[in-house]
């Protein structure tokens, strides 16, 4: 667990795999000011970047040119003194340059994540922000980037802030009423138009919380899986789509015998896509396996493709429990002629025929999300299941009229407060290791 020691410096590398141009040495705490004028003998302007040698203060001997970055706090990211230093990417280079930092009195190696941690405990950001962060650290696609980037920058922080806001007016209006409606001193109609503002509240909750399920899918990645009977082409167009050969291919039928995944960036957009087992009725006990993983997989995909091959009927498409759209694809088609006003869809590994239209239909079906400005703020399970939370005791409030008011107030109490757990004023010491294990050491 990660325990703050705001009395001790910490000090670790930012940067990169070694070797590499330059790499970024982080050092916050009290002792940042001692660690350069030790290292450096001058302290450099502050937020200033100056060139220094740095030396090794017990012998004096050189250990790199080196960009030196002073940052006295609070105005800094973990709110402490910081500094920093850029030198030459080797081992040995980094290694002698922490070798001496480390050496000094009150300086030690940051743990995982403990720079964030430090600015979170500083109060430079709220829960969601970290989590933001985690997500830039880790964002593969342009969708991705984009979403982590506004949650970093607080959107989402701004958001619940302005919710909990309005819940605790609303509440202070209604126990406003509860102490004084004997005195009368509260204006006709105040109730009235408070719960009305809180049911408003829910149904802008409610809508923020539908587009956010947006969110989560760019943030996951849209799942498609290809199923069909033996045969019809589906590794082949699963390696196609992945321009790499992923799966096995060839004319035996039961080739793939299990659930095989790769991810692909469509459109900006992270997809996934699984190759399966062909269906069939007769099959050996591992096809049956790949046959009910393949169902399965089905089950919880975002969107199914169903291979015919145009040259067979391809049997009935399964019933799947779910109701995951399933787009039917007449495979090989340069194998056989489109029947006479058939206007199914085709694809053809082979010639290539409906590769790009379909390649740009499922980024439009992965991205038709991504492309949405109005994309929702929220990402996280914890995120979702508090906000839903909260607007069911707000509805329960709002419904409540023979309940009494003291109870609605208190249901009102608790709905802030779950808000608040989601940007971490309310206090939620167990969520904080969850959030920053996601972190590694420099960050
Ligand atoms: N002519 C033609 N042949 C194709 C096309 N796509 C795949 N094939 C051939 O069809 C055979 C089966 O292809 P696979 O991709 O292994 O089919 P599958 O659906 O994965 O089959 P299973 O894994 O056995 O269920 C191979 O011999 C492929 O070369 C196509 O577009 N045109
Ligand atoms: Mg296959």
């Amino acid at each position: 667990m990660l325990i703050a020691h705001r009395d001790e410096t910490i000090c670790a590398l930012s940067s990169g795999a070694l070797p590499c141009g330059v790499a970024v040495i982080r050092i916050s705490g009290p002792k940042s000011r001692f660690v350069i004028e030790t290292i450096c003998r001058k302290l450099p302007e502050p937020r200033k970047a100056s060139v220094r040698r740095l030396c090794d203060p017990a012998n004096g001997e050189a250990l790199d040119q080196a960009v030196v970055l002073w940052l006295p706090g609070p105005h800094t990211v973990t709110g402490e003194d910081m500094a920093e230093l850029q030198v030459h990417g080797s081992r040995a280079v980094v290694a002698a340059v922490l070798r001496v930092v480390l050496r000094l009195h009150g300086v030690r190696m940051a743990e995982a994540g403990e720079f964030t941690r430090r600015a979170y405990d500083n109060g430079r950001m709220d829960l969601t922000e970290v989590e933001g962060f985690a997500d830039l650290l880790a964002a593969e696609t342009e969708a991705q980037r984009r979403q982590a980037l506004r949650q970093a920058e607080g959107g989402l922080g701004r958001r619940l802030s302005d919710w909990r806001a309005r819940l605790i007016r609303a509440r202070a209006w209604i126990e406003a009423e509860l102490d004084f409606t004997e005195e009368a001193d509260i204006p006709d109609g105040v109730a009235e138009r408070t719960w009305a503002e809180i049911a408003a509240l829910a149904a802008e909750m409610q809508a923020e919380l539908t587009a956010s399920r947006v969110s989560e899918r760019i943030r996951r990645g849209v799942v498609v899986a290809v199923l069909g009977p033996p045969n019809a082409g589906k590794s082949s167009l699963v390696n196609a789509l992945a321009q790499r050969d992923v799966a096995i291919v060839s004319p035996e039928a039961g080739t793939t015998r299990d659930a095989l995944e790769v991810d692909l960036d469509l459109g900006g957009v992270p997809v996934r896509l699984i190759d399966t087992a062909g269906l069939r009725e007769a099959a050996g006990l591992i096809e049956a396996e790949g046959i009910r993983r393949a169902l399965a997989r089905a089950e919880t995909a975002d969107l199914v493709l169903w291979l015919r091959p145009a040259n067979g009927d391809g049997g009935p498409l399964p019933t799947l429990e779910a109701s995951t759209p399933v787009w039917e694809i007449v495979s090989r088609a340069d194998e056989a002629a489109p029947a006479i006003d058939s206007d199914s869809f085709r694809i053809s590994v082979r010639s290539g025929e409906g590769l790009e239209a379909l390649i740009e239909r499922l980024a439009g079906f992965a991205g038709g999300a991504a492309g949405n400005a109005e994309i929702g703020l929220m990402t996280r399970e914890r995120h979702f299941q508090s906000v839903a939370r909260a607007i069911g005791w707000m509805r329960d409030a709002v419904r409540g009229a023979d309940i009494p008011i003291e109870l609605r107030g208190e249901l009102l109490r608790r709905a802030g407060d779950e808000i608040g757990r989601i940007t971490g004023a309310i206090g939620t010491d167990d969520l904080l290791d969850v959030i920053f294990r996601e972190f590694c050491v420099g960050k």
